[in-house]
């Protein structure tokens, strides 16, 4: 009998805090609004008018009738003179009534069991934005989040990369190399985009990987944000805002409400503004853009550059900076294939741009030049990037990063196979660069 009653306890306890945990996660962030739900003040109106209408001193004037008490459900007696009073003093709507009593042309305090002036900092969920209207208040996702506002909303993001000698995965998946070394627009709105997102530019440039090579690496990156163009050489690891060699971790117009922050972090530099747009680049050459997947970034001619738009179509990933669309026999093989090789370079070709910081020797060569074809034996690449291989069925040394997704990793299984047969010495880059994309998607392994 008592293992029951202690379990019946136990029970009701762990109840009371689940709803207590329920109500932490529910409300959170909304600091200083003195809403209540409208539920909670039609009530608080009902239960003084049947008050007024149930006081046999009803009509008089209310100072005759100071001693009558308030004998609703309301814990605190109110009298009803009290009651209008604070009636007519609108900056006094309710009032704290056990003691002192609020009188008109005295104190309006604060009532912290009142629902109408209790302070709740506690209403709208995370990321949101919170007011009040008509004493109702709005919770809203903030930009570039989804979800119930009520509950909190989250950050809906998509995300393109470019890593290795490098090998791009598109915004829609679809998988293509250019090697081009000249300076190129990766990813910036055709035109605009839909308020309240701003113009935001990313772009990059390659160099060799080393004399007479084929291949090359993304080398530097400039990102435009506001009036902001930040440039980061990744040689040197160092940072130029406008032109200007400046120290991260840097933020803009301040530290305390930063529109843009600029950080580093082992090996990597994070590049973000306010609106949820955020570049990665690390020294490997490994770049990411992450922008919102909300309708504003969405659309065949929204988004423009080598890392294509978001529509869900990979098909229609490269394109000639006019926007004539490349067609491709097979947007799920790696692009190029055998047979489109130089019309898919002269099509990537086109966002090059001379619209970049200038710190090393601007001579260039772009795609269609450096076009490789070369077959090489894969055999020792395939044996060297073993390991990221194995990680797909949990053995080696990377079998923890089994639970990203099977094509992730055959993706970067390719990648490295590719590389290290260009150039054999690339392993350690290879596998650094999956084990980097692993803790990204595995945080906390
Ligand atoms: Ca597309």
């Amino acid at each position: 009998m008592l293992r029951k009653s202690t379990a019946i306890l136990w029970l009701i306890a762990l109840f009371a805090v689940a709803q207590c945990l329920e109500e932490e996660e529910t409300h959170r962030f909304c600091n200083d609004l003195s809403c209540a739900p409208r539920e909670r003040l039609l009530e608080v109106i009902r239960e003084m008018q049947e008050d007024k209408m149930q006081s046999p001193y009803r009509g008089a004037h209310p100072n005759a009738f100071i001693e009558f008490e308030h004998t609703s459900k309301n814990k605190n007696p109110l009298k009803v003179s009290q009651l209008d009073d604070a009636a007519v003093n609108t900056t006094c709507s309710i009032c704290n009534m056990d003691p002192p009593p609020c009188l008109n042309g005295g104190t309006c305090q604060a009532d912290p069991n009142h629902p109408f002036t209790k302070y709740r900092n506690t209403t709208c969920g995370i990321n949101t934005d919170c007011s009040v209207r008509n004493h109702q208040i709005i919770c809203q996702c903030k930009p570039g989040y989804l979800g119930n506002p009520r509950l909190g909303c989250k950050a809906q993001t998509i995300r393109t990369c470019a890593d290795g000698d490098p090998h791009f995965k598109s915004f829609d998946g679809l998988y293509y190399d250019y090697q081009g070394t000249c300076p190129f627009i990766y990813s910036e709105p055709c035109t605009s985009l839909e308020a309240p997102f701003n113009y935001y530019s990313v772009k990059a440039k390659s160099e060799l990987a080393g004399t007479g090579a084929h291949v090359s690496y993304i080398r530097e990156v400039e990102v435009e944000f506001y009036t902001l163009r930040i440039h980061v050489d990744g040689n040197k690891r160092t940072v130029y805002v406008n032109g200007i060699k400046t120290c991260v971790p840097y933020y803009w117009p301040s530290k305390s409400n930063p529109r843009i922050s600029v950080k580093y972090n082992s090996g990597t530099f994070f590049i973000q503004n306010d609106q949820n747009v955020l570049v990665t680049y690390d020294w490997t050459g490994r770049l990411c853009l992450q922008v919102p997947n909300i309708p504003q970034f969405q659309g065949n001619d929204t988004l423009c550059g080598i890392a294509g738009n978001i529509n869900k179509n990979k098909a229609d990933d490269v394109k000639f900076k006019n926007g004539t669309v490349l067609p491709l026999a097979n947007p799920n093989a790696r692009q190029p294939t055998k047979d489109n090789g130089i019309i898919f370079n002269k099509a990537e070709d086109t966002w090059i741009t001379d619209d970049f910081l200038k710190l090393r020797n601007a001579s260039c060569i772009n795609g269609e030049q450096l076009f490789n074809n070369s077959d090489c034996d894969p055999t020792k690449a395939i044996a060297r990037c073993d390991p990221i291989q194995k990680a797909m069925g949990g053995s080696g040394p990377f079998a923890l990063c089994k639970d990203m997704d099977n094509e992730t990793i055959q993706e970067f299984y390719d990648d490295c196979v590719f590389d290290v047969c260009h150039i054999p010495t690339d392993d350690c880059v290879s596998l650094q660069t999956f084990v980097r994309e692993c803790m990204w998607m595995l945080p906390g392994i």
